[in-house]
Parts: C-alpha cells; structure tokens; sequence
C-alpha cells in the first residue's frame, strides 16, 4: 500500500531516512549512506546543471562518441564528471562504472575498504535534453568482492545481487527513486532548502493499466510475439505513451500502471538498453514495487551479465500488463 507523506508531516530527508533505515542493518557501519549520499549531492549538482544547459550552452553534441558508438551530448560529459567527483570522494567504493565510459574505474581495492561498486547511467535520455524533455541518472550499488581480479567482472553480478538502485529523474521536479530491498521510496527535491524531501514511501505500481510504452516506428522489426501483442493491445483499447526517455516512462509507469517494452529490432538485435546500468536497477525498483521485468523469457534481475556494456531486450512494468505481454511472447 503506497503511503503518501502529508505535507504537514514529519519532514523527512533522503539523508536522515537512509539512516533510519541503516538502523535495520546492526552490522552497518555508515559506509552505504556515504554513498547515498554521494548520489543525492550529485543528483542536485545535475539537477542545477540540466536548468542552466541552454542558458551556458551546454547542449548538443560533444563531438565525441561513446562506447556505445552513440554520439556524446556534451550534457552526458557534464553528469558523468560530476558523478566522478562526488562518488570518487566515498572511502567504502572500489569500482565505479558508467555508461560513457569503455572500462570501470578502480578506486580502491576491497583490502584497502572498497566494499562496494557503483554503476550508474550518469544523463539518460539526454538526447531530448535540447528540446527541454525529461532525462534521468539512473544509479545500481554492488558489493565488492574483493577476491574477483578485474573490474569488469566485479561489476558483472546478477542483478539480483543490488544491494540498492534507483534513479534520480530530471522532470518539472527533481524526484528521487530508491531501493535497498525493503520497498520503494519516493523523495522529491526542495530547492529552496536543498534537500530530498520524503513524498511516497513503499510505492506500489498498480497492478494493470491498459497503457504501453513502445516506439512502435520499429513494429515491422520486431519478432512475432511483440507484434501479436501490439495487436491484442489495439483491440483490447490500450493507449499509448512514449517519451522516448527511460527513466520519465518508468516513472510514470511506477506511479501510474502501464508496461513498458523494448524488444530486439534490426539496429539493436539484442535490445537497445543496457543490463547492467538501466535494465537491473529499473527492474529491482519495479520488482519492489510489486511490478514485473523480463528479458526475453528470462526475469531480468536473473540475467547473468557477460560484460559491462551488454544490452537486453526489456518489458516491464505492472505485474498484469507485463504477463499479458509475456502471454504472447
Ligand atoms: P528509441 C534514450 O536514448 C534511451 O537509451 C532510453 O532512455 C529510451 O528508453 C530509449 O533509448 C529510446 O530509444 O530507439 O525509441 O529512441
């Protein structure tokens, strides 16, 4: 059941609320909220930064391209910078890994107090920043082990294996969604205090909605199951509701109920979105909230990752909406 803090509640920050909850963990040792923390100061670093892009001329394209092999918006470069120096400072991370980078960083060895990676997605959607749309960091915290060589395969754990993830959506508000397998919590920014103020605790995403989020321009694409459930959908009179953004179509299916599908097409065979950064921390999120996430015929969070920057096909979302997709998969 999703409680809705009153506004004349107890004012409860993201801060003090991680700690309420490190309380649960007797062994914690503040290591975790540091890095909360470190996510939320950046949150608010970008958040300004996302405002002000236009007025410093800071959009468009970076001249770069990324190991995606997608053009770098110079927005991308902004967030992942800050990101960097926010988390960098945390003394209980070893590895970070983000999307516009080819290889993790390693900041510190597991005997030296890393205890945990952080990967994040540090400006999805940026894309749609010039045109003032909504765009998002989306965030996934590990724990090291120290005994495993490279980076890259410290990194590549089953994302059942989160110990939180999130995200952090650049929209009208600033609003920040986290897990740490105990429920999903909603904060939003106040920026006359500075603060993430708690809005929403245990959100719940409805169960059903007749409302699905696909880029439909690719349908002729698609394998048949996806095509048969377009169909079913359109005579079942389901809408439509496609930002083009991640992070803002989870959200509101988060809030609202609905599905969201990305399947294989002819130019991402094997699904645009990436496991490791997008697909696992939207996916704990939604499993939190009682939703559902699948790629291909596999539960996300039990997909074994093969390297960082593998991508996935994906429908998630409502619980009912996600099976009736996968009915016809
Ligand atoms: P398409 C943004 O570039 C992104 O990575 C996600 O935020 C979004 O869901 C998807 O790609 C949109 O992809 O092919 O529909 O433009």
């Amino acid at each position: 059941m999703t409680t809705t803090e009153p506004s004349t509640g107890n004012l409860l920050s993201l801060q003090s609320h991680i700690l309420s909850e490190e309380s649960r963990y007797p062994g914690a040792a503040g290591d975790f909220t540091w890095i909360v923390s470190a996510i939320s100061l950046a949150g608010k670093a970008i958040a300004h930064q996302v405002r002000r892009a236009r007025l410093e001329g800071v959009l468009g394209e970076q001249g770069a391209t990324n190991v995606q092999g997608e053009s770098q918006q110079r927005m991308d470069v902004i967030a992942n910078a800050i990101l960097m120096r926010c988390l960098g400072s945390r003394a209980s991370i070893a590895v970070v890994a983000s999307e516009e980078d080819d290889q993790p960083t390693i900041l510190r060895k597991g005997t030296d107090g890393g205890k945990y990676c952080v990967l994040f997605d540090p400006l999805d959607g940026s894309s749609t920043l010039d045109t003032n749309g909504a765009v998002g960091t989306i965030f996934s915290i590990l724990r090291n082990d120290p005994l495993v060589e490279s980076a890259e395969a410290t990194v590549c754990q089953v994302g059942r294996r989160q110990v939180a993830a999130g995200y952090i959506l650049y929209g009208p508000s600033t609003a920040f969604v986290i897990t740490t397998g105990a429920g999903v919590d909603l904060f939003e920014l106040d920026p006359f205090i500075g603060s993430f103020i708690l809005v929403k605790r245990s959100l719940r995403v409805p169960s059903a909605r007749k409302v699905y989020s696909v880029n439909e321009a690719y349908t002729s694409s698609f394998p048949a199951g996806y095509r048969n459930y377009l169909a079913w959908a359109h005579a079942n009179n389901y809408s439509s509701r496609y930002i083009g953004s991640l992070v803002a179509d989870t959200h509101r299916i988060l809030l609202n109920g609905g599905v969201f599908i990305y399947p294989p097409t002819v130019s991402h065979p094997d699904g645009k979105l990436r496991l490791l950064y997008e697909a696992n921390p939207i996916a704990m999120i939604m499993e939190q909230a009682g939703g559902k996430s699948f790629c291909g015929a596999t539960p996300t969070l039990d997909v074994n990752p093969r390297k960082l920057h593998q991508r996935v096909p994906l429908v998630l979302g409502s619980a009912d909406e996600v099976d009736a997709v996968m009915r016809h998969l």
